[in-house]
């Protein structure tokens, strides 16, 4: 029988892998980021793909955004999972059964979750136009597009700002992204979890048990979830036990205000409308989030009012918003031991010298490829041009030689999670571009 498929040498092997797994992932008209895992659409999932999708199929990349924000709720939010019909009801926990979005704001288009993730949306549409300008303006994507972005972005403005600084709050972990984050331990110890015999993981069959949450941290999800929809979802309403403020997700709205205004410029809408939110937040996020000791953004937890110490790669992320006044200091962070960017490795998602880190487990040390590709760009942004480099190839290399894992233990390397990853996948193809 044959061995293994050596790893993609040359940047051509490398692009033509990576579109592979893009093209067996592709359902007709949206991405899974993972067949076995993940047999859905994710939301924040869906942006990263568009940005690969855009240099091998600019109109499926259209597609796949348009997807997306057509399964957007009544009140503006986009649901974090846009469940395929064509897919077994119980493949994933929690499924459609679990959410019941029908009656509870979600269009009539789809079944969805019911929370959120980060709006990385805006930044891909505008990456995905630029790709190919005259199929766009031809197709309309940007007059599609963005109405529904506009109103997500207010979603996010009108309902979810519980700090009154005016950033917007997670109340799941799920909608950070970075589920089982250091730095949501000590937020979630607080909530009661549901009985672990009134749920069924599938997640773990088909990922190792060592890489992937525990049973505690998902009982956890399950309570949060389950009082939010028992609420409707009302964000006025339900309790929140959770509730957060997390830099990644807040830098990644004021980088999408700035794709908005770019976004509403070409459409010869009110661009500054869009500027002026962007310069409002970022204020907002540097006085509220950053700490000058640390040289670091931290998360806030909304419950107790105070800063959550953790060192994450979420507090790099801020280094994409364009003007951000504390970039030097945050580079320097970077670069420094805990996350030792230039070394030839991804950014760890957790603290290389934290107490909580794990080089296997989620988003508690590994790199993912996302995370990376964010910060390669804030790099970019404020002319770390060695640092991004170094960064670049090592996440190139890393794709190849791990068939695009999920993410990768931060020292060693190693495949961690699923293989043949979506969004690994899809930024690599953008990093080769
Ligand atoms: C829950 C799909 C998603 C990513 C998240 C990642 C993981 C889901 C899960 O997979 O979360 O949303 O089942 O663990 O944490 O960032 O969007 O790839």
């Amino acid at each position: 029988a044959p061995g293994p498929a050596a790893a993609p040498g040359t940047a051509a092997e490398l692009r033509r892998a990576a579109t592979r797994v893009l093209l067996g992932n592709w359902t007709g008209r949206s991405t899974v980021p993972s067949r076995g895992l993940y047999p859905h659409q994710w939301s924040w999932d869906s942006a990263f793909i568009a940005v690969g999708l855009r240099h091998l199929s600019p109109r499926r990349a259209q597609w796949e955004l348009e997807s997306m924000t057509a399964a957007q709720w009544a009140d503006g939010r986009l649901p974090h999972i846009v469940f395929d019909p064509a897919t077994p009801r119980g493949a994933y926990f929690p499924g459609p059964d679990f959410w019941r979005s029908a009656g509870a704001g979600a269009g009539a288009n789809a079944e969805t979750s019911g929370i959120v993730q980060p709006p990385v949306h805006a930044i891909a549409a505008w990456e995905v136009h630029r790709a190919d300008p005259e199929t766009s303006r031809r197709r309309g994507f940007l007059e599609r597009v963005y109405p529904r972005l506009a109103a997500w972005h207010h979603y996010l403005a009108r309902e979810r700002d519980l700090g009154g600084a005016g950033l917007a709050a997670a109340v799941h972990p799920w909608e950070s992204g970075m589920d089982n984050s250091p730095a949501w331990d000590a937020a979630l110890a607080r909530v009661a979890p549901a009985p672990a015999d009134s749920f069924a993981r599938r997640d773990l069959d088909h990922a190792p048990v060592a890489d992937r949450p525990t049973d505690a941290d998902y009982g956890r999800y399950v309570r949060l979830a389950a009082d939010y929809r028992d609420h409707g979802y009302d964000d006025a309403r339900a309790p929140h036990a959770f509730r957060v403020e997390d830099p990644s997700m807040n830098a990644l709205l004021i980088a999408a205000e700035h794709a908005l205004a770019a976004i509403a410029a070409e459409l010869g809408g009110d661009a500054a409308a869009h500027s002026g939110r962007a310069a409002v937040l970022t204020k907002a996020l540097v006085g509220t989030l950053y700490d000058p000791g640390a040289r670091m953004f931290f998360a806030r937890d909304l419950v107790t009012g105070a800063h959550i110490a953790e060192h994450t790669v979420a507090g790099l992320v801020p280094l994409i918003v364009p003007g951000l006044p504390v970039a030097a200091d945050l580079v320097a962070t970077a670069r420094g031991p805990r996350f030792g960017i230039g070394q030839g490795r991804l950014v760890p998602s957790y603290d290389r010298t934290g107490h909580a880190f794990d080089p296997c487990r989620y988003w508690r040390g590994p790199g993912w490829f996302n995370m990376s590709w964010l910060v390669h760009r804030g790099l970019v942004l404020h002319g770390a041009a060695d640092l991004a480099a170094d960064l670049r190839t090592a996440m190139t290399a890393a794709a190849g030689r791990t068939g695009f894992a999920e993410y990768v233990d931060p020292h060693s390397g190693q495949a961690r999670g699923a293989r043949a990853f979506s969004w690994t996948a899809a930024v690599t193809l953008d990093l080769l571009a």
